[in-house]
């Protein structure tokens, strides 16, 4: 027998016993393995049923863990809207009764690791179960693309919210699954900072990277150094009025993130891309002098001086005051394009940084440059333009982190009518975005030396939301899968309709997307919010 003629005997098998085994079950059989769900989950297991979520529902989680709770919490928040259910999130030691929601943890499957989960919906309820509330996350990442796109509502739909049911067991391929917001070439206010961390929850992204400070401007407080910000923050790429992140605010970003187990990567740039600083402390400078507010998109025409002692007592206090403020692991030393810094002092400045850094208990994340100095071990070097660079990182045993300019830089145009966005890497296409392997994309960067992958979006041409809706999507989600389905589950044009498929939810989001014709759109004709 042909294997399709297999599936639909088991289908219709399943279909029947579904029907015999449950009275209450009414609904036609439904195909989970058909979802279009994005990344790709690494086994699906369809019994072809379907269950309806209703409004006398509760989502009961196992009791005496908060982050069970909080994850609890976070999925009637994701539902809530839409289907106008008053959901409440109960503690229980057992199974709840039939038709339930039920968040708990299992660490009996170690394959699924800290961040997978196995989601088994029947029709007798929802079980979501992993071995740490992280997973539950991801869980519920799938769980929302497995509803009708209406569930994006931010008002009550009616509809009947039907589910597949079956089995979904998953875990990701990297640890690091990250993207990068400048908010330094142009401002962008918390809830849109909060919005992208949306976006990023959606498709299981990890980490959100800050590039917190530039020529342009110093967009965190810094209360040692309060001129960073009321001078080093006060403008923009274009001369608009700037902004920063006080110390509060970027705490309510981190917790934010952290209830979507997103970490917040903050980088500080230096020794160059620092005129911001320098137009705010004189002394930072070799000539004592305060260079002018740079409000251009030229790079690599400033350095700290880094030959002077308060240099590095600026570097400590940073650095010190924003690692109080991050609960994650890393903080990013920046560390590229530092052309006005002679090498023979970029390198013993690395090196006082890295130490510096080290000191805080958090591991360096640098641009590929920083590999010409000694690295400490556990370092990242984030690869974004030369191989050399990461290769020589890798000789030195640490572990790359994957941004290649020509594949994952989402500020690049994604052909030449694109209405924003630089080229000087690449036209990245949606496919092309998503077309490439970090394994095997550069000669000597092999699957073990990779920590992950970030796609980076820089600010030089984008002013608001509207402008980071339109180069993150639709490229967003493919690095998403990138990060985190198995490569061998990766194929162009099954995520093409994957993608297509999530053209309701990006209208309903009112995310004006990029209407590419790469993309199987399917019926409808793209209207993006523009
Ligand atoms: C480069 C440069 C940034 C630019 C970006 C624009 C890195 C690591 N340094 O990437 O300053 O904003 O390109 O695409």
């Amino acid at each position: 027998m042909k294997p399709s003629a297999l599936s639909s005997l088991a289908l219709l098998s399943s279909f029947i016993i579904g029907i015999l085994g449950s009275c209450n079950q009414s609904y036609p059989p439904t195909d989970l393995s058909a979802e279009a769900l994005i990344p790709i989950p690494v086994s699906v297991l369809s019994d072809g049923n379907q269950f309806q979520l209703r409004h006398d529902m509760n989502i009961y989680v196992e009791a005496g863990n908060q982050e069970v709770a909080l994850a609890g919490e976070y999925l009637a928040s994701i539902l809530g809207p839409a289907t106008g259910f008053d959901l409440e999130v109960e503690e229980t030691i057992v199974p709840p009764p039939k038709g339930q929601i039920y968040l708990h943890l299992d660490a009996t499957d170690r394959e699924l690791g800290k961040e997978g989960y196995v989601l088994e919906i029947t029709d007798s309820g929802i079980d979501l179960k992993a071995p740490d509330a992280a997973g539950l996350t991801m869980g519920i990442a799938t769980l929302r693309q497995l509803l009708p796109p209406e569930i994006e509502s931010q008002t009550i739909q009616d509809i009947d919210w039907m589910l597949s049911t079956g089995t979904i067991r998953d875990y990701p391929e990297y640890e690091y699954r990250g993207a990068m917001l400048d908010v330094a070439r142009h401002f962008f206010p918390v809830d849109v900072v909060k919005r992208y961390i949306d976006y990023l929850a959606m498709y299981k992204f990890n980490r959100l990277h800050l590039h917190l400070s530039d020529d342009q401007g110093w967009r965190i407080e810094i209360r040692s150094w309060p001129r960073l910000t009321t001078i080093g923050g006060s403008t923009e790429v274009g001369g608009g009025k700037g902004g920063f992140y006080t110390q509060d605010e970027y705490k309510q970003i981190v917790e934010y993130a952290r209830i979507r187990h997103i970490m917040v990567v903050p980088e500080i740039d230096m020794p160059g891309h620092t005129n911001a600083a320098l137009a705010s402390y004189p002394e930072l400078n070799f000539d004592n002098r305060s260079p002018e507010l740079y409000t251009g998109t030229e790079v690599g025409f400033s350095t700290l001086c880094t030959t002077r002692e308060v240099v590095y007592q600026f570097v400590e206090d940073v650095i010190g005051e924003l690692a109080a403020i991050t609960p994650g692991d890393y903080i990013h030393i920046g560390g590229d394009e530092s052309h006005v810094t002679p090498m023979e002092d970029y390198i013993p400045f690395i090196e006082r940084v890295q130490d510096i850094v080290q000191a805080t208990g958090k591991t360096i994340i640098g641009w590929d440059e920083i590999a010409h100095a000694k690295l400490v071990p556990g370092t990242i070097v984030q690869y974004w333009e030369e191989g050399d660079n990461a290769r020589k990182g890798i000789d030195q045993g640490v572990r790359v982190l994957m941004s290649p300019a020509t594949k994952a830089y989402i500020d690049m145009q994604y052909d030449s009518t694109s209405r924003i966005g630089l080229h000087w890497a690449a036209y990245i296409e949606v496919d092309e975005a998503y077309n490439w392997d970090p394994a095997t994309f550069e000669e000597g960067i092999s699957r073990d030396d990779i920590l992950g992958v970030e796609t980076a979006l820089w600010a030089e041409t984008i002013t608001d939301l509207k402008d980071i809706d339109y180069l993150a999507f639709p490229r967003l989600p493919g690095y998403g899968e990138i990060g985190w389905s198995p490569a061998a589950q990766r194929d162009w044009e099954d995520y093409s309709q994957r993608l297509g498929a999530q053209q309701d939810r990006f209208e309903i989001m009112g995310i004006g997307y990029y209407p590419s014709d790469r993309v199987s759109w399917g019926s409808k004709a793209p209207s993006p919010n523009e």
